[in-house]
């Protein structure tokens, strides 16, 4: 069977990256992601990327590129992440977040990341300091 897919979102708007403070499970709460969430049978990662956007920070996004690579979280389960351009709406911790915050490339090292996002969250400021 093929692993189950954690899709998440590398926000970028104006020079900066979203970054979403967990409010849950215990053991997670409190640490930093990427906001996304798990793809359901019959969604593409893309679409599923775009409804927990939707769901989780009252936002209408658009996936942009896939960053290369894939990170185990548990087995059977994998997170996959893409950068994501805002097309409307202001992110709000409407559903597993109790805060954001918008990172300058120098500050990405600020907050307690989860160690399964760091990858990506390189991979993501380094093209947001080409852009
Ligand atoms: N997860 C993660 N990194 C993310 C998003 C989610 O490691 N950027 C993990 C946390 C959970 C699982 O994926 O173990 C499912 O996430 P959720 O509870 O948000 O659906």
């Amino acid at each position: 069977m093929s692993d189950s897919v954690v899709v998440a979102g590398a926000v970028c708007d104006g020079g900066r990256l979203l970054a979403a403070r967990r409010s849950a499970p215990p053991e997670l709460a409190g640490r930093w992601e990427l906001p996304g969430g798990k793809q359901e049978p019959g969604e593409s990662g893309e679409q599923a990327l775009v409804r927990e956007l939707r769901e989780e920070l009252g936002v209408e996004a658009e996936p942009r590129e896939r960053i290369p690579g894939e990170w185990p979280l548990k087995p059977g389960l994998v997170l996959r992440v893409w950068t994501v351009r805002l097309v409307s709406g202001v992110p709000s911790p409407l559903e597993d977040h109790d805060e954001l915050r918008w990172l300058t490339p120098d500050e990405t090292d600020t907050v307690d990341w989860l160690d399964q996002d760091r990858p990506a969250v390189a991979e993501a400021v380094r093209r947001l300091r080409e852009a």
